[in-house]
């Protein structure tokens, strides 16, 4: 076995579950789907925890990739995993539409974690080495590693919104989050607006200069700016093209009762996401007698996830009490107008209910970019189906063509999902078919590409942003 890697990825969790005693499957999820094939064509590893609390295991090889686990203790998953992760920074960053928590134990538990997952990192990383941190729970890692090893290339790419000053300007330890992100030498944020946040913030609070997207620290120009994530859209497109996908899809809405409009939602079950904004939107058409009882069914999918975390918890609660509420007051005998699967799918499921899905209702309250609004337009080669879209997600920047929403607006979301049922054909394979060439065009490989290239490229010969 290898000892030292010449591309190494550093993230939270490695990209594998366990099932059953020693085997290993690829994991769903966002970063997962988009990094793997990068990895496994560069030949690289990739450096994380394994999901499994107090385990030491030594590096192994799977699903073509060389995985080098870093343990994480039963109170370090409570304390920076749980905690400052997912109960500090996930709110924060997210407009805080939770209240964030602030502690002094949490941090220093993120410290601890970040200053581990470096030194890893250091050992695995072969001379001149490639280095690519992945996302909240890693920001000061940049900045450890680049201290033991200033031989490496360093690149960061943040996966959620990096939030405005005011915000930010709320986090204790604010200051040394920005210096921890300025270890590396290209910064990467889904959207233009949270790389001129960062570099708003490193003028402000740490007096860096900048020219546009370059900061001057240390002798050393670091580079921000946005690289819009995707997904794999020849892989979807392949897949919902197959005979079996276009069966199951057939038998999903049989299983329904066939509804005129199929809604369909999917997402981790995650307070962001706005999924009880998009169901009371929908309880509401069903109430004031716009949708009819039986012509529109709602798919709503929701992985559990973080269930420890206190917010977590509440939020499962409020869902199940609305899906309850609605169905008790619109349901008939077998037929219950919302179906809701707190179930994590397998990627031909997913696929098969994307293209059974006349509407897919995408609407967080705040989002990166959202891959589920990618993945669906991925998966409609028919030019059918319309995509209802959040103007707080990321991936609203690129698809201008869906019907875009603000998920605050109760008024506004009812309104955009009965456009979106009542659509002509000819409108929606107008929308779908800009839809696709955009996804089509900017697909996962790209934006790897994009930023594995603007990585290596000289500093003195930026890429505009
Ligand atoms: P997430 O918040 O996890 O990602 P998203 O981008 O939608 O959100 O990715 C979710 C992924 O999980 C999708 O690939 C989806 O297919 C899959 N998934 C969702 N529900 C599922 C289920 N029930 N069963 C199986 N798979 C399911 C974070 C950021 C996003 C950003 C991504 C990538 O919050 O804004 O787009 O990272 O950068």
């Amino acid at each position: 076995m290898r000892s030292t890697s010449s591309f190494l990825i550093v993230a939270n969790r490695l990209p594998v579950d366990r099932v059953g005693e020693k085997e290993w499957r690829r994991s769903p999820g966002g970063l997962v789907t988009a990094i793997a094939p990068v990895m496994q064509r560069r030949d690289g590893a990739w450096l994380g925890w394994t999901g499994a609390a107090g385990e030491e295991l030594k590096p192994f090889e799977d699903d073509g990739m060389h995985l080098i686990p870093v343990p994480l203790s039963e109170r370090e998953v409570e304390l920076y995993y749980e905690g400052f992760s997912n109960a500090t920074l996930w709110p924060l960053y997210h407009d805080v539409v939770a209240a964030p928590v602030y502690s002094r134990v949490l941090w220093d538990a993120y410290r601890a974690v970040n200053e581990r997952f470096a030194r890893a990192a250091a050992e695995a990383a072969a001379p001149g080495a490639v280095v690519w941190v992945q996302d909240y729970q890693l920001q000061l890692v940049p900045a450890i590693l680049r201290r033991l090893r200033p031989d490496l290339k360093i690149g960061f790419f943040l996966h959620i919104p990096f939030p405005p000053v005011e915000l930010f300007c709320q986090l204790p330890w604010r200051k040394e989050i920005l210096e921890g992100l300025l270890g590396a030498d290209l910064v990467g944020f889904q959207r233009p607006g949270g790389a001129s946040n960062f570099v708003r913030l490193c003028r402000r609070l740490l007096g860096l200069q900048n020219s546009r997207n370059e900061i001057q620290v240390d002798g050393r120009a670091v580079r921000a700016e946005a690289f819009p994530i995707s997904v794999d859209f020849g892989e979807l497109d392949q897949l919902a093209r197959d005979q079996r996908i276009q069966l199951r899809a057939k038998e999903i809405r049989a299983e329904l009762g066939d509804p005129e409009h199929l809604l369909l939602g999917v997402d981790r079950l995650d307070y962001t996401k706005g999924i009880g904004q998009r169901l009371k939107a929908f309880g509401e058409l069903l109430a004031d007698g716009s949708v009819k009882p039986g012509e529109a069914a709602f798919v709503q999918v929701a992985t559990p996830t973080r269930e420890r975390v206190a917010e977590y918890v509440k939020l499962r609660g409020d869902i199940e009490l609305r899906v309850g509420r609605i169905n008790g007051e619109h349901g008939m005998l077998g037929r219950q107008p919302i179906s809701y699967l707190h179930q994590s799918y397998r990627r031909d499921e997913l696929a098969a209910l994307y293209c059974a899905a006349d509407v897919m209702v995408v609407t967080p309250l705040r989002d990166g970019m959202n891959l589920v609004a990618k993945e669906y337009v991925s998966c409609r080669h028919d030019l059918r189906g319309a995509l209802v879209l959040s103007e707080f997600a990321g991936a609203a920047d690129e698809l201008r063509q869906a019907f875009l929403v603000n998920p605050y607006d109760i008024a506004g979301m009812k309104r955009a999902m009965l456009a979106a049922m009542r659509a002509t054909p000819h409108e929606l394979a107008r929308r779908m078919r800009s839809l696709r060439r955009r996804v089509a065009g900017h697909d996962v490989d790209r934006w790897a590409g994009d930023f594995l290239s603007a990585l290596e490229s000289p500093a003195s010969n930026p890429r505009s942003g």
